[in-house]
């Protein structure tokens, strides 16, 4: 095979979209080629429900289905989704409920409860896993004892669901399983003893699946809906959604990178080839989260600009360029928040929180909705900076250039605060990152592409990136590097 068209669903926490990818092999002294075309997005409504926040995962496949009708006849379909979220399967392998979303309350206090059995610093020897409250583990015992998880037999990570709808076929695929905070970073397998501890049955989840691995064909109703013909494979791919973008990150082999995944979250650090399970590093709330071919994904969790899509829904959703032009005007770092901190978490009352973390800090809180986004920003940029730094200093490493991929790459003013406030040149692009990495798995799966360094360098010479060199004065950046943003 010397070229390959696949489709690519890639299910963020804002849409959903599903791309067609097309990627040729090198060939008589011509290089590789690989494109993208969206061939349909689809918004990712999560829904309040009486019972709590939960995914509209019926929608979702839904719009799976109808962009795999849109994309038309390929040689192979691979999924990657948000991360630590799971539908739970009763014993006819029919879905128990809507999954429930990771900013659901029901998770509040569950981690402190765990503790007492498991200490913090001794899950965080085990499974090098961030603390942040949603992890599937906190998740699982927060559903223990209702009448849904009593009648589960089965539980499948979002991307490990859609796979199974599509074909029937059950599996859990490493990169999203290392989310799950039941992983070991070092051996790259389940952590028995974490699970034997907290009582959890390993046996709920379906066999650990690698990306590239086979995970079955499109069902003869599958294809029906989607109105394609021939078989289908699916790919498992690097299904969590960062590991994708992380994969598709288009550095320089050899170059001493950092990177910065931006949409819904922003996701901050290194790629290391082992994971980083110091006291240390724990306290400073660094995840190990597993990546490609032996890859660790040593980063930390921003809020990301789920910040602006909070405010901009409560402001009845008003074009953005308008917003960043007159935010890109304003003066840098009047109002800054810390915008790692987990109380901006839950949905709702954005605005409102922000400005109460500014007056907490002793500054003016921001005004209009200019200031609102310019604050959100400066903010992004400057956690950003702390989390680079940071990883770097952890991890005993130095970065002399900075990636940002996904939807904020397409967010000029953020990526060049980001280099300022690094002091670092950035490069953005591509933006479908998390997509990109799909395609380039399931075309490494055939033979198409090399190792890593192999898709990344595909990647540079075919995809338009944007360089941002950072400004020449960042004493006012350092400044507020300094300061303690979360006290209260
Ligand atoms: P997710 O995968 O988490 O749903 P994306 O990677 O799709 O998120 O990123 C979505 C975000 O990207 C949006 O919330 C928006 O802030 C930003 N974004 C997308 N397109 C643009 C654009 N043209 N200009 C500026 N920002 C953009
Ligand atoms: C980004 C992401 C991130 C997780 C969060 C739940 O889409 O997968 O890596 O921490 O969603």
């Amino acid at each position: 095979m010397s070229s390959f068209v696949c489709a690519a669903v890639d299910l963020g926490a804002s849409s959903g979209r599903v791309m067609a990818g097309r990627v040729s092999a090198p060939k008589q002294g011509a290089p590789g080629d690989l494109a993208l075309t969206e061939a349909h997005r689809f918004p990712n409504r999560p829904l309040r429900l009486p019972e709590g926040l939960r995914w509209d995962v019926l929608g979702l496949y839904g719009g799976v289905l109808d962009g795999l009708r849109a994309v038309g006849p390929v040689d192979s379909v691979g999924i990657d989704s948000w991360a630590v979220d799971y539908g739970l399967l009763d014993a006819d392998g029919r879905l128990l409920g809507n999954p429930v979303h990771y900013r659901d309350s029901r998770t509040d206090g569950v981690a402190e409860r765990v503790w007492r059995t498991v200490p913090a610093g001794e899950l965080y020897a085990a499974t090098g896993l961030q603390h942040v409250p949603f992890n599937t583990l906190y998740q699982l015992v927060a559903a223990r004892g209702t009448a849904q998880f009593a009648a589960a037999r089965r539980l499948l990570l979002i991307p490990d669901l859609i796979t199974y709808w599509l074909t029937g076929e059950e599996g859990t695929e490493l990169t999203n399983a290392s989310t799950t905070q039941l992983i070991d970073p070092r051996t790259r397998d389940w952590s028995y003893r974490t699970a034997d501890r907290l009582g959890i049955d390993l046996a709920l989840f379906a066999p650990l699946r690698q990306p590239g691995e086979a995970a079955g064909r499109l069902l003869p109703e599958v294809l029906a809906e989607a109105g394609l013909a021939s078989p289908v494979p699916v790919t498992a791919v690097g299904s969590h959604d960062t590991a994708s973008a992380v994969a598709a990150v288009p550095a320089a082999d050899g170059a001493a990178f950092a990177y910065v995944c931006t949409g819904t979250w922003s996701l901050a650090g290194l790629e290391l080839d082992a994971p980083v399970l110091t006291e240390e590093s724990r306290a400073a709330n660094f995840t190990n989260e597993l990546g490609l071919d032996g890859t660790v994904r040593y980063l930390r969790n921003i809020m990301g600009l789920w910040l602006l899509q909070e405010c901009l829904r409560e402001w009845g959703d008003p074009p953005l360029q308008p917003l960043l032009r007159e935010a890109a005007a304003l003066p840098a770092l009047r109002w800054v928040v810390d915008a790692g901190d987990p109380e901006f978490l839950a949905p709702g009352g954005m605005e409102q929180r922000i400005a109460a973390a500014c007056r907490r800090r002793g500054g003016p809180a921001p005004g209009t909705r200019a200031e609102v986004t310019r604050c959100i920003l400066d903010s992004l940029a400057l956690a950003h900076r702390r989390a680079i730094e940071e990883a770097q200093r952890l991890a005993g490493r130095h970065v002399d250039v900075v990636h940002i991929v996904g939807g904020g790459a397409r967010n000029a003013l953020l990526c060049r605060l980001t280099a300022d406030a690094l002091g670092l040149p950035v490069v953005a692009g591509p933006a479908e990152a998390a997509a990109f990495g799909n395609v380039l798995v399931q075309a490494r799966a055939r033979g198409l592409v090399g190792d890593l360094p192999g898709m990344r360098a595909l990647l540079a010479t075919t995809q338009p990136l944007t360089r941002y060199e950072p400004c020449a004065d960042r004493g006012a950046w350092d400044r507020v590097a300094r300061e303690d943003l979360t006290a209260r």
